[in-house]
């Protein structure tokens, strides 16, 4: 099965819709010039909840092929939620994916496994794809090893989803977020290996050929290639390098 690379940046809580703009506009503008033949990597953004409803007027106006995604949803579909966007404001913005259990949800706002499950299945009720994010803290590292922890989260956000639903798993160990210290391209390709094969336990075997495993944490233009180059690894999330247009442009043109 041929997977097409998916390229992500999540953006965080950085650029307002002014920034955006600017931003979208000037990559798209760099990956023209580079002549990046679009189609061979997918590229989507992943901008606060604010900047959605401009970055697809952009999108759409300009006719860029960036998919757009949201950071995170309710797992509830309306109601008396203060604060919380549901999936289907997304869905209406042509949002494609959404990121479900960044490991900074989970810290930060106490996501557990079981709410990651319920987010995920919002997510597949609205026609979003969700981007499945699991990884082990440092401390889970010295205990369990690189992939008991992430297997487990991502064993508990499988369950109940359909064979056939358009999901991506995003490998992010904890240790390696935000810190300049990227996993090698083998401990990547170790733990992609064994989350495909939880798809292939609790999806079946055409799901897992068909979904696309990224890596995350310190992805640079310097060691993209690294990743891309392993079997398991279809793409990456990206954090900081995201932020800047040319190394964004540069991870995107990644070369294997
Ligand atoms: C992990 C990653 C993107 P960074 O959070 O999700 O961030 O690339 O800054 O390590």
């Amino acid at each position: 099965v041929n997977r097409t690379p998916l390229i992500a940046g999540n953006w965080k809580m950085n650029l307002d819709h002014l920034q955006a703009v600017a931003f979208v506009q000037k990559l798209h503008w760099t990956l023209k010039e580079a002549k990046h033949e679009a189609g061979s990597v997918e590229v989507a953004v992943f901008p606060p909840f604010t900047d959605l409803r401009t970055v697809q007027t952009l999108l759409d106006a300009d006719k860029i092929d960036f998919a757009l995604g949201g950071q995170d949803l309710s797992a509830h579909d309306s109601g008396a939620y203060t604060g919380e966007i549901s999936g289907q404001f997304l869905a209406k913005l042509d949002a494609k994916y959404v990121i479900i259990g960044h490991s900074e949800r989970r810290q930060f706002h106490n996501e557990t496994d079981e709410v990651v499950a319920a987010k995920t299945q919002a997510a597949l009720r609205h026609g979003l794809a969700p981007v499945i994010c699991v990884g082990e803290t440092s401390e889970d590292l010295e205990k369990f090893g690189a992939s008991a922890v992430p297997v487990g989260q991502l064993e508990v956000a499988l369950e109940g989803v359909a064979a056939d639903a358009d999901i991506v798993v995003a490998y992010e160990p904890v240790w390696a977020i935000g810190s300049g210290q990227a996993a090698t391209p083998d401990q990547a390709q170790e733990v992609c290996a064994k989350l495909r094969a939880v798809v292939a336990d609790k999806l079946g075997a055409d799901a897992a050929a068909r979904t696309r495993v990224l890596y995350g944490g310190s992805v640079k233009s310097g060691n993209i290639a690294g990743f891309m180059r392993e079997p398991d690894v279809d793409g990456a999330l990206v954090g900081g390098a995201s932020l800047v247009v040319d190394e964004f442009a540069a991870i995107v043109r990644f070369q294997k």
